[in-house]
């Protein structure tokens, strides 16, 4: 389940990021300065497909996130998603040198035999993944600089935007997620994806994004979704999320 440090740097992308996601690790505050990386590193991922380590132990996100939450969704549900795409791409050499991102965004493109389950699996593992470096212990306050402007230019304000992005999480049917994303002409909007689709295959970059399958907050929240939507804009790594924003 440990990264080595090769692995890590593969995964953050750049070096200065590495030495700072290593701090984090290690339970030191992340740092304003921080060189964060945009959503190429995540979409350049390729198999065989490993779990991230969290850049923060289970309970940090207490109480927003419980840390059993935390655990058995690190542990259980995102570590099924990458064996279960490991083992689909086992006996699949022609694509197992693609990147994550091509797989899912050119998932028509893929035999019958790989499009579900790199569908449900790697939309799984890149969602995931995603989820995990927007989520910060202590995070919340509000998005600075780029993403700000653009942010208050889309919606009004950000209140505006987080009522938006509440509404738009409440109405997710069943299991699927909630978006901020940008478009290809750089444009910001909300939207949401069913099980565990991604903005990519809609050519969107994800900015944002919210799990609100039941496994996500069901142990703290049970029924109460507005509840746990709620609790979620103290978590958010605004940082993180501008980098995903200016890099896309
Ligand atoms: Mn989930």
């Amino acid at each position: 389940m440990h990264l080595s440090r090769r692995e890590m740097l593969r995964l953050v992308g750049q070096s200065s990021a590495g030495v700072f996601l290593g701090a984090a690790m290690l339970g030191c505050q992340r740092d304003s300065g921080s060189t964060r990386t945009g959503i190429q590193t995540i979409e350049q991922l390729t198999y065989p497909y490993r779990l991230p380590d969290l850049a923060f132990a289970y309970d940090a996100l207490e109480p927003a996130i419980d840390a059993r939450t935390m655990e058995i969704h690190h542990q259980r549900h995102h570590q099924g998603y990458v064996d279960k795409l490991n083992a689909a791409l086992e006996g699949q050499s022609a694509w197992q040198s693609a990147t994550l991102g091509t797989l899912l965004r050119d998932l028509d493109q893929l035999p019958e035999v790989l499009q579900t389950a790199v569908r449900n699996n790697g939309g799984g593992h890149f969602n995931h993944t995603l989820f995990w470096t927007i989520l910060r212990p202590e995070g919340g306050d509000m998005p600075h600089g780029p993403l700000a402007d653009a942010i208050n230019a889309r919606f009004g304000s950000f209140a505006a935007f987080q009522e938006a992005f509440t509404e738009m999480a409440l109405s997710v049917f069943g299991s699927g997620w909630a978006w901020l994303v940008k478009d290809t002409r750089g444009e910001l909007y909300l939207t949401q994806t069913a099980q565990q689709d991604t903005p990519l295959a809609n050519n969107e970059v994800p900015v944002l994004g919210l799990d609100v399958w039941e496994h996500a907050y069901y142990l703290r929240y049970q029924n109460r979704r507005a509840d746990y939507i709620s609790s979620f804009w103290e978590v958010i790594d605004w940082e993180q999320c501008t980098a995903y924003f200016e890099a896309a």
